[in-house]
């Protein structure tokens, strides 16, 4: 833990470390961004100024407003006995479930991927923090928000970052979703 703290001050994923440049990079945004310019930009963060934003606005959305309330509620599941909080994890499941619905909201324009038709930084922002925050509040009547999780679920690049993870998968305190 403590050699993870001196790479990322919170010691928070992802946390990147460059061997080429020597750089350490933390925070997804910032992970991406520089994953894309290495890549010759343009791609994950979208060449044309107007689709940028919308691929940043997601991004930000989602690590805000479900991300957020999802890495609150988590720890508070690990409190010591006499110390939990019920009407946070309520504030804060009712901010996630916003976040849902601000999303079905945005993806009614018939959009294949986060931001429009091309996979942006929102995708690879939103799909990690989907797959785990439905565990807390599921999707429920919510289908364009389901069906862009499948296609996420579907993706090459997200079927390995699963495989990878899925011996730590049950670390978290919530059963994977159901609906
Ligand atoms: N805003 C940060 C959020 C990072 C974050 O909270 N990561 C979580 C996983 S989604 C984490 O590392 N949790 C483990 C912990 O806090 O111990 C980002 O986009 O990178």
């Amino acid at each position: 833990m403590a050699q993870f703290r001196a790479l990322s001050p919170f010691a928070k994923m992802p946390t990147l470390v460059d061997t080429t440049t020597g750089e350490t990079l933390y925070e997804s945004t910032i992970v991406i961004e520089h994953l894309d310019r290495l890549a010759g930009a343009g791609r994950l963060i979208p060449a044309e100024p107007g689709a940028a934003l919308e691929a940043r606005l997601v991004d930000r959305m989602v690590d805000t407003y479900a991300g957020g309330p999802m890495n609150r509620i988590i720890p508070r599941k690990f409190r010591p006995a006499g110390h939990e909080d019920p009407f946070g994890d309520a504030q804060d499941a009712e901010i996630l479930a916003g976040a849902w619905d601000w999303l079905e909201a945005r993806l009614a324009d018939g959009r294949t991927w986060g931001a429009g038709e091309t996979f942006t930084l929102a995708d690879c922002g939103a799909a990690p923090i989907l797959t785990y925050a439905r565990r807390l509040v599921p999707f429920g009547d919510r289908p364009r928000l389901r069906a862009w999780h499948q296609r996420l679920m579907a993706r090459p690049s997200f079927v390995r970052a699963l495989e990878d993870a899925a011996p730590f998968g049950d670390l978290m305190p919530a059963p994977p979703a159901e609906d």
